[in-house]
């Protein structure tokens, strides 16, 4: 065994897995998170709260571990109700990761960071990788203080572990997972299911997002780039930007109909600390990013996989996938 994926049933794991599986061979990858029944397309599975030291370091022993994608964690919508929780999951999930991995001599963790790491003092027009990192969530200031670690067990430890910064990301095949960008997948699932959709930011938000196909695929790259290209722990990453209004343009090429209404939430003021549109130049030069996916390509692709799915997950079908919420 070599792989193992720890929160392997969220929106990420879920695609994820099949890009591990393909590249390592599927017997090769474990796939772990609190309730393993959430985990589809895995050949060994199994619990695992990371925030159990004892737990993980035995994992990784008795599946000989050499390579780690954290993904476990709580996120920004669900770590603003519960700061506590936010910062139990992502600091000593995280801490605990890079132990283990330093301990059993880990060759390669990759484990996200996020927009989320910018705040006060950003310009959002155009937020580079050295731009101010003053987050004003408690997700973001996990997020931060996982860069910093990435950092030091680099530099003191020479451990292999590199990072993303991704925007909202946008994906048909599992819910989004308490995320203030989740507005953004929420819209095409309302769009196939039903005339209308109320969103919790406003109208005129623009934020960055990245379709899941180039999420995995910016993974792969940055994973299997040499090690003497990775200049930094953490890149930025970007696909486009895009206001609600127009994801919903988007969509009414496909459904003329379609309405949307705007009841901002707590996940308003969230959002208005982040960036706008990403500078990822450093990812394309160290290790040639591009994304393939914008707005228009996405909307395509989404409104064409979930009206599929929602179309054979009739109760008849024997679908797993879930109503839009
Ligand atoms: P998600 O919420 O969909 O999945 C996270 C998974 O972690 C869930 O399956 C959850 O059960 C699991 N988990 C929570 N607490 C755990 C614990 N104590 N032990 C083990 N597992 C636990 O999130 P995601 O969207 O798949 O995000 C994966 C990573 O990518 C996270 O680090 C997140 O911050 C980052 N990220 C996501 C986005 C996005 O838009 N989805 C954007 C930027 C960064
Ligand atoms: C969230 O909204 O919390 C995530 C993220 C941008 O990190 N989608």
């Amino acid at each position: 065994m070599r792989i193992l994926v720890p929160g392997a049933g969220g929106q990420i794991g879920s695609e994820l897995i099949s890009a591990v599986n393909r590249r390592h061979g599927e017997d090769q990858v474990l796939c772990t998170d609190l309730d393993p029944s959430r985990i589809k397309d895995a050949v060994h599975r199994e619990a695992l709260d990371v925030t159990d030291a004892a737990a993980l370091r035995d994992i990784i022993r008795r599946y000989e571990i050499n390579e780690i994608y954290h993904l476990a964690a709580i996120l920004s919508g669900t770590g603003e109700k519960n700061p506590q929780l936010a910062y139990r999951v992502n600091m000593d999930g995280t801490f605990n990761i890079l132990e283990a991995a330093r301990e059993s001599g880990i060759a390669k963790v990759f484990a996200p960071s996020s927009i989320a790491v910018f705040g006060r003092g950003i310009n959002r027009a155009n937020t580079g990788d050295e731009a101010p990192l003053r987050p004003a969530t408690m997700y973001g200031v996990t997020k931060v203080s996982a860069e910093l670690l990435f950092d030091y067990y680099r530099d003191r430890y020479d451990l292999d572990v590199r990072s993303l910064r991704f925007p909202g990301v946008i994906s048909w095949k599992t819910e989004p997972g308490g995320g203030s960008t989740d507005y953004a997948v929420d819209i095409y699932r309302s769009a196939v299911q039903r005339a209308s959709y109320t969103s919790f930011v406003r109208e005129n938000t623009v934020l960055p997002f990245m379709y899941m196909s180039d999420v995995i695929r910016s993974i792969e790259e940055l994973m299997t780039a040499p090690a003497e290209n990775i200049r930094r722990s953490a890149y930025n990453v970007t696909g486009f930007s895009a206001s609600c209004a127009e994801f919903a343009v988007s969509i009414r090429r496909r459904f003329p109909g379609f309405r949307v209404d705007y009841e901002p939430d707590f996940r308003q003021e969230i959002v208005d600390h982040w960036p706008q549109i990403i500078d990822d130049h450093h990812a394309r030069e160290d290790w040639d990013w591009k994304p393939e996916y914008g707005l228009d390509e996405t909307s395509d692709d989404m409104i064409e996989n979930l009206s599929r799915f929602f179309t054979t997950s009739r109760p008849d079908s024997g679908s797993q996938v879930p109503e839009a919420s």
